[in-house]
């Protein structure tokens, strides 16, 4: 059996937080661990398509998918929920409401220089940010703020998909939830 939790994927566009995410899926599935997986791939074009990059719309975001994460993880499943979540704040936030409501949280900060994301720039869009084609984009014109006491921090410019997956699995085992 297994626990309900939110791991909370934070770090830049391109850092590999989906890429994390989905393969601690595939790690978690083979256990036979119910999971779902929330990004804002999915979660931009359904239930968030009214909302921006603003502070505030980001705001509303995190806001919206903490509370879905929270109603999984209720339910038994592990959660994968990745998102820039730029702010400070608005982590805390939805580390507030999984402790209200006695849920397992943990933030898992996908660390990459920005050099490194910027390379990679899978969808171009930091090629765009800097020619002035997108306003606000996290890293280039718009702050991100590096989580300080994550549950876990991988360094995905430095670390193999392989390792950040067992240390994610490892993690989980410590904290009793798998
Ligand atoms: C950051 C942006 C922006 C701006 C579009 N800033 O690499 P991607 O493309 O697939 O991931 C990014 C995604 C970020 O959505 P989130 O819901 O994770 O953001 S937040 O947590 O801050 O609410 C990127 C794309 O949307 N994107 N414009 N201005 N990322």
């Amino acid at each position: 059996g297994h626990k309900g939790v939110t791991l909370w994927f934070t770090g830049l566009s391109g850092s590999g937080k989906s890429t994390v995410a989905v393969a601690v899926e595939k790690a978690l599935m083979a256990r036979g661990v119910l999971t779902y997986r929330l990004d804002g791939d999915n979660i931009r074009h359904g239930i968030n398509s009214n909302l921006g990059f603003s502070a505030e719309d980001r705001q509303e975001n995190i806001r919206r998918v903490g509370e879905i994460s929270k109603l999984f993880a209720d339910t038994g499943v592990v959660v994968l929920s990745s998102f820039i979540s730029p702010y400070f704040e608005d982590r805390a936030m939805v580390r507030k409401m999984h402790e209200e409501g006695d849920l397992a949280f943990m933030e898992v900060f996908v660390d990459c220089s920005l050099e490194a994301a910027e390379e990679r720039d899978p969808k171009g869009l930091y090629k765009k940010a800097r020619a002035g084609e997108i306003r606000g984009f996290t890293g280039i014109d718009d702050p991100y703020e590096a989580p300080k006491e994550p549950e876990l921090h991988l360094r995905t410019d430095q670390m193999t998909l392989e390792d950040e997956v067992e240390a994610v699995i490892k993690s989980l085992q410590e904290r009793g939830i798998i």
